[in-house]
């Protein structure tokens, strides 16, 4: 305890605590994210968090929002963030009851009490417990995440860092709603539901889907032991009145029950099973660790992340809060442009992002986009400024309230209007960080050379690293993925994953279009087939990365 210099301010335990940096503090695509006996290391999470604190200007006396998605340290770290907010001169923070805020609930409960900003506790789909990944993010006073701008300082922050301060108090109890005082700053614990199921009662058309429940329809969601469960429990069994036992593996724990909560074919293979299975019923859904992710399955049918922002576009209007139609969609880069097809049809601007929900936030605030989503199983709206996963699930019953038709059906009916882009995405996980730098820079030495080249069955239209520049602010984002682009409109998408904790994980993106319905019917792998082994070719990834196939195909 030599470090541990003690100053009494006033009257109040205020201690500043002298620390030294800890290399390689970088939030990543969505915050912080390491292992958890990373976080539990002296110091280390309170220098992030400071780091944070001494980013920010003006939020004396402010309002912070702090939750997260329960899993292994969320506890912990809620009182030290507690602590440490009013020893820093908040003037108060909302929390979860039980530490518990999805992070779509999180972005509600700040834009809605107006909060200066919060701190989000979570590995997203990341596995969980005591040797599983922990995380923690800065969302801004919009509800969405920091901006690079922000975060850049935070790490900036986190190089030079010498000390900290922190309030020496008792922990404040968590399971109990009401308020507590924190010397200068008042904590209250508040519902972790009401909130959010209050705007989704404002989004939908509650009364229509209660309608479909009572007639028989069949829904099963996966909340995969992570965060939504205690949300799909009040909003889809109690309040839409669908069955009880519809959410399944509905109580957080602190490990996801030892699964891994990231709602994709492999992952979520509980919900596959039921949903491809005897007696399937009419749809079924899944969210992630946080409830930000959704999967979407009707009956014997997976519905791609990029499909299914497309027709909730092509539907919006069916919904409520979206009756007076949509300002404009965006979605990340390595996404389909089904939804480009969309907006070309309703005559609304379509953007294209870097991979990252921060940057729709700029142009939901501008009001130039309504609806947006990505491949990685992420839709949202401007409800709140993070995407959200039970929200897609209640847009879904929503439109199937309405049009009265199945899951399948909707989607088929949408490629005949559409065309069909066929989609694919490859992850390599885990692979060593050099081969996966290696590839990439090989890549990029060859961008120059690719277009024109004829490579199997196609030619290449354009080859480049993705930069986009911010048409709110002005600001640029570059190296945002490879993309090799083919004349037929076919591409192939490099990147490294910005959330993965261990070694490098590579994602390889494929897509193709097409319009002849009676070509709709083709196995996704069969019908990129080519595009597969042109990326190989291409980017030697057998060779680099010594993996004969892919962790994880969806
Ligand atoms: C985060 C971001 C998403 C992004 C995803 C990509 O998701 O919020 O906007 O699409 O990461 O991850 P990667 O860089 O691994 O491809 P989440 O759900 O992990 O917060």
């Amino acid at each position: 305890m030599l470090d541990r210099v003690k100053f009494k301010l006033n009257c109040m335990n205020i201690h500043s605590v002298s620390t030294q940096p800890f290399p390689d503090q970088k939030p990543g695509t969505s915050g912080l994210r390491k292992r958890v006996p990373v976080f539990q290391q002296r110091n280390y999470l309170e220098n992030f968090v400071q780091s944070i604190f001494d980013s920010l200007e003006g939020y004396q006396g402010q309002t912070l929002v702090v939750g997260g998605d329960g899993r292994y340290y969320n506890r912990q770290a809620i009182q030290i963030i507690l602590k440490m907010a009013a020893a820093n001169g908040f003037g108060r923070v909302l929390v979860g009851r039980g530490g518990i805020l999805s992070t779509p609930a999180a972005s509600c409960v700040i834009r809605k009490n107006k909060a200066f900003g919060g701190i989000v506790l979570s590995a997203s789909h990341n596995p969980g417990g005591p040797e599983g990944d922990f995380g923690i993010k800065y969302n801004i006073g919009n509800g969405g995440p920091a901006p690079e701008k922000v975060t850049e300082a935070i790490f900036d922050r986190t190089k030079t860092i010498e000390g900290y301060q922190i309030l020496e108090v008792e922990d404040v109890d968590l399971d109990g709603l009401g308020t507590a005082q924190l010397g200068e700053m008042t904590v209250e614990v508040i519902d972790s539901v009401a909130d959010y199921a209050e705007l989704m009662e404002s989004i939908f058309d509650f009364d229509r889907i209660r309608q479909l429940f009572a007639a028989d329809f069949r829904l099963c969601v996966d909340s995969m032991h992570a965060v939504t469960g205690p949300y799909a429990k009040t909003i889809i069994e109690e309040k839409l009145g669908a069955s009880a036992g519809t959410v399944i593996n509905g109580t957080p724990l602190e490990d996801f029950g030892g699964g891994h909560p990231d709602p994709n074919l492999v992952y979520a293979h509980e919900l596959v099973d039921i949903l491809y299975g005897e007696n399937a019923p009419d749809f079924g859904a899944a969210s992630d660790g946080d409830g930000d992710r959704n999967m979407i399955l009707g009956r014997r049918f997976f519905v791609t992340p990029s499909d299914s922002l497309a027709v909730l576009a092509a539907n919006a209007k069916l919904v409520p809060g979206y009756s007076g139609g949509l300002a404009g969609v965006a979605r990340s880069m390595p996404t389909s442009a089904a939804v480009d097809r969309v907006a070309e049809k309703l005559g609304i601007d379509c953007y294209e992002t870097p991979t990252g929900w921060k940057f729709f936030g700029n142009l939901m605030d501008a009001g130039k986009v309504t609806l947006c989503g990505e491949e990685s199983f992420g839709t949202g709206s401007d409800h709140v400024r993070e995407k959200d996963g039970l929200w897609a699930v209640l847009f879904w019953l929503n439109i199937l309230a309405v049009r009265q038709q199945s899951v399948e059906d909707i989607v088929r009916e949408h490629w005949k209007t559409y065309g069909r882009n066929y989609y694919s995405r490859h992850d390599y996980e885990a692979i060593e960080s050099d081969r996966a730098n290696t590839l990439i820079e090989n890549l990029r030495a060859k961008l120059a050379s690719l277009p024109g080249r004829k490579l199997g069955n196609y030619t290449v239209d354009y080859a480049d690293d993705f930069s986009y520049t911010d048409p709110v602010d002005g600001s640029v984002s570059n190296k945002q993925g490879i993309r090799i682009g083919f004349t037929d409109g076919s591409r192939i998408v490099f990147r490294l994953s910005g959330t993965g904790t261990q070694g490098a994980t590579l994602r390889l993106y494929l897509e193709s279009y097409e319009s002849d319905p009676a070509k709709h019917d083709i196995d996704p792998q069969e019908a990129l087939g080519e595009l597969i082994e042109i990326a190989d070719e291409v980017a030697q990834i057998q060779m680099l990365t010594g993996r004969d196939k892919p962790t994880v195909i969806t």
